[in-house]
């Protein structure tokens, strides 16, 4: 018999208005207190050692994503909308719709959007810097960037689009409990949802388009037709609000930081370490949940079948057992292995996507502008799993003649 380690408990509230304003502080108590812990407040299990993510990350025959990834365990409790076919399945449903995805989103095909996105960033810098210098990098370039070029890529009509923020607000508000931001929300969410459903359908995507794509891969018989909108409707949850907040957290990082400017103005080929840097820094996507599915042991903690457990990927990523002064945003680092995009099966299907999107906005300002500066503190939106701004006030510094 393995004898059983005793699991350390804390009542740490990774859901309370406290934690979501500065989870830093509580984050580097959940890493001290143990690899693995118990949140009393939620009878969940939490890890926040780069180690212990990984290996949850990893491990996905025993930690299952099929009951939600989210607090709620979907065995349990009826999900607030069908489960998703790739963030919320496990092999081998998941496969079909991963390999669509993986295809759909690939380097490769996205090659052919490059040209055009970096024209409409050149397009949106010089609209802002021809206002004057001040300008708000999460209202103005973070969120407008995004909305410029996604939804036309899916293919979307033109109305309507108003909707996609506040539905991805919620699809990621909802993995966090169903009291406090999910409950103010939800009655304001039917026409939101009923809009986002219905951009699936295929009449509603444009030719050629990715959303169009997905139907033609049911088409070609690699997904039943009926799986089809659910895919869609996964590039409108989690392509947008997303690629917002690694967009803000890359210029975040770079503010005041004139010797980094300089250095990626100098050596574009560091563009793509600079958005990785600001994922793992920043962690975007704080955490999500597993499922175990049966009993299973972590850092010497067997854990019972059908528990969930939260895996911190916002603390794995600034770990000091795992990254060297993890608080710096240092372009001298490998941030290779943070897992700001997941690891493993699930690891980020859209992370070219989002690549693409920063380097091109964030590559338009560096040919522009010689720097940029907080103008004022940068407010937080608070936000069950996404860590991000309403509002970033900055100025840019003027590019020497
Ligand atoms: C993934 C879906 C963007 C991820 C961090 C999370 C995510 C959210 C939703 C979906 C996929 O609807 O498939």
């Amino acid at each position: 018999m393995p004898h059983t380690i005793a699991v350390p408990e804390t009542d740490i509230d990774i859901f309370s208005e406290e934690y979501l304003r500065d989870p830093l502080p509580a984050q580097e108590e959940l890493r001290e207190i143990g690899p693995i812990v118990r949140l009393t407040r939620y009878d969940v299990y939490a890890c926040a050692r780069y180690e212990e993510v990984h290996r949850g990350l990893t491990d996905w025959q025993s930690l299952q994503s099929g009951a939600g990834v989210g607090l709620s365990d979907f065995l349990k409790e009826r999900p607030w909308r069908p489960p998703s076919l790739l963030l919320e399945a496990d092999p081998p449903r998941h496969d079909a719709p991963r390999h669509v995805g993986e295809r759909l989103l690939s380097p490769r095909r996205l090659r052919g959007m490059q040209d055009e996105w970096a024209r409409v960033a050149g397009e949106l810098a010089d609209e802002i810097l021809g206002a004057g210098d001040a300008f708000d990098a999460v209202l103005d370039i973070a969120q407008r960037f995004p909305l410029r070029v996604f939804p036309d890529a899916i293919g979307l009509g033109p109305h309507g689009r108003e909707h996609l923020l506040p539905y991805g607000d919620f699809a990621f508000n909802a993995f966090g409990p169903r009291e406090g931001i999910v409950e103010r929300l939800a009655p304001t969410m039917g026409p939101t949802v009923a809009w986002i459903d219905e951009q699936c359908a295929r009449e509603n995507l444009a030719p050629g388009s990715l959303g169009a794509e997905i139907w033609e891969s049911a088409d070609r018989g690699e997904i039943p037709p009926e799986q089809a909108p659910l895919i869609v409707r996964s590039l409108l949850t989690a392509g947008v609000d997303t690629t917002v907040t690694g967009i803000a957290a890359v210029l975040h990082a770079l503010a005041g930081d004139r010797v980094q400017w300089r250095m990626l103005q100098e050596d574009r080929s560091l563009l793509p370490r600079a958005f990785e840097e600001a994922v793992r820094l920043e962690s975007p996507v704080q955490a999500f949940f597993r499922t175990t599915t049966a009993p299973t042991t972590i850092a010497g903690v067997e854990i019972p079948a059908r528990e969930k457990v939260v895996l911190i990927l916002g603390a794995a990523n600034r770990d000091p057992r795992r990254w060297d002064a993890p608080e710096r945003f240092d372009l001298a680092r490998d941030p290779s292995g943070h897992v700001g995009f997941g690891m493993g099966l699930h690891q980020c299907v859209g992370q070219h996507v989002a690549r693409l999107e920063a380097t091109v906005m964030l590559g338009a300002l560096l040919d522009r502008v010689d720097g940029v500066d907080l103008a004022a503190r940068p407010v937080r939106h608070l936000n069950n799993t996404l860590r991000g701004w309403d509002s970033m006030p900055m100025r840019a510094e003027p590019r020497r003649a």
